[in-house]
């Protein structure tokens, strides 16, 4: 290994954002440590791409388990720490509340634990991936959006166990002096998004009917509003923060909010499908215990101060998704 190379941690790292965050690290020259838990199931699909490159490693974990965590950091001494590892469906925090939350605050305060241990003797940066969630059911003051002042007001299991994370990776920064940093980011999505998530059920579906394979699709609210980014820009501006001389909190957003409605609008549209009407049910199974109605965030602070934008706008991220859940879909109808 070459002495000069950085060495990047990443829980979650066959996530959405962690196959991203890989691919990003492994460009600029990283060595890439990925921590995966242990699932009966293989679902490497993310990352199997990266599985050859000798700079990037493996290692089983979970986030319930302090003592791999310490070894990890024992064996790799790493210079940067992403934490993305998370139970990230909203809806299904209410079912597993505990779980969601044991993995999130556990989770976070074992890493935040293993980077003070390791950071006297070798200075380790910390990313923590809290969210847009947060902000729950209040509504910005200002018409740019949420900001990194804005009050937290979470409303779902997940949220709360965010909110103490993020409140946990502040005390760290202030008490210990540790260069950590918390990205609020608001919704991003790619084709590589979970297929439960609303964004990648309705290009898939809408991908599906296409191809005369599925019928109708069913919905829950149809009315809330989300700020939507594309995973790839996300992960740029993850990297970016702790380049800085000091840990901090940032906005990501792309500063524009739209119904799914408006999604649906776009992707049916992009797929010649007319009107999403015909195909779209109503299903109760979808609501939430509560709802968070409307995000839109500011990222002034992330545009000024770490120079990001992103390249992607809603419109941009819903063609792109559709087109790879057709192609997808497509080459599957060749294949049997
Ligand atoms: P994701 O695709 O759901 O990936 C989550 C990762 O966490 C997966 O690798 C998952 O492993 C792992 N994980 C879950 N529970 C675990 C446990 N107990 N022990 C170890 N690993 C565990 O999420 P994402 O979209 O990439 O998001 C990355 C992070 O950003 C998450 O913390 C999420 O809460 C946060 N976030 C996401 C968004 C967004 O819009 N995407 C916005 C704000 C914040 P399995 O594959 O085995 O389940
Ligand atoms: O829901 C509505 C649903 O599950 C978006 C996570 O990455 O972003 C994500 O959380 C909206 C909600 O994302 C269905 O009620 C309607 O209003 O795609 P979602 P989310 O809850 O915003 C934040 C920032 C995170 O941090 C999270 O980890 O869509 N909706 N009908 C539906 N949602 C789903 N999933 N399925 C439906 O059938």
């Amino acid at each position: 290994m070459n002495m000069d190379m950085k060495t990047a941690v990443i829980t979650g790292v066959n996530g959405q954002d962690g196959s991203y965050l890989s691919e990003l690290l492994l460009a600029k020259g990283y060595r890439v440590v990925g921590l995966k838990r242990r699932t009966s199931t293989i679902n490497t699909g993310r990352i199997d791409h990266l599985m050859p490159n000798p700079n990037f490693v493996m290692r089983y974990y979970d986030l319930h388990d302090a003592s791999c965590i310490n070894r990890t950091f024992d064996e790799f001494r790493p210079d940067e720490v992403y934490n993305l590892a998370a139970q990230s469906h909203v809806a299904v925090s209410f079912e597993l509340p505990e779980y969601t939350s044991d993995g999130i605050c556990r989770g976070t305060l074992n890493l935040l634990e293993a980077v003070r241990r390791v950071s006297p003797s070798h200075e380790c940066r910390y990313y923590q991936a809290s969210s847009s969630e947060m902000y729950g059911d209040s509504l910005p003051t200002e018409e740019t959006g949420f900001n990194e002042k804005s009050p937290l007001c979470p409303v779902s299991p997940y949220a709360v166990a965010k909110v103490y994370a993020h409140h946990m990776t502040q005390t760290y920064r202030k008490a210990y002096g540790i260069h950590a940093s918390c990205g609020i980011l608001f919704n991003h999505e790619s084709p590589r998004r979970g297929e439960t998530f609303v964004t990648r059920k309705i290009t898939m579906a809408a991908a599906k009917i296409r191809h005369g394979l599925q019928k109708e699709l069913r919905l829950g609210n149809l009315d809330a509003r989300r700020d939507w980014g594309h995973a790839k820009d996300y992960v740029e501006a993850m990297w970016l923060m702790l380049q800085q001389p000091k840990g901090d909190d940032y906005i990501v957003a792309t500063g524009q909010t739209h119904s799914i409605r408006e999604f649906l609008d776009e992707v049916f549209a992009y797929a010649d499908l007319g009107d999403w009407k015909q195909y779209v049910r109503f299903d109760a199974r979808f609501l939430r215990a509560n709802e968070v109605p409307f995000l839109l965030g500011d990222s002034t602070k992330a545009r000024q101060t770490l120079g990001w934008r992103p390249k992607y706008d809603m419109r941009k991220l819903a063609q792109s998704m559709y087109r790879s859940d057709q192609a997808m879909i497509a080459s599957a109808q060749v294949a049997y």
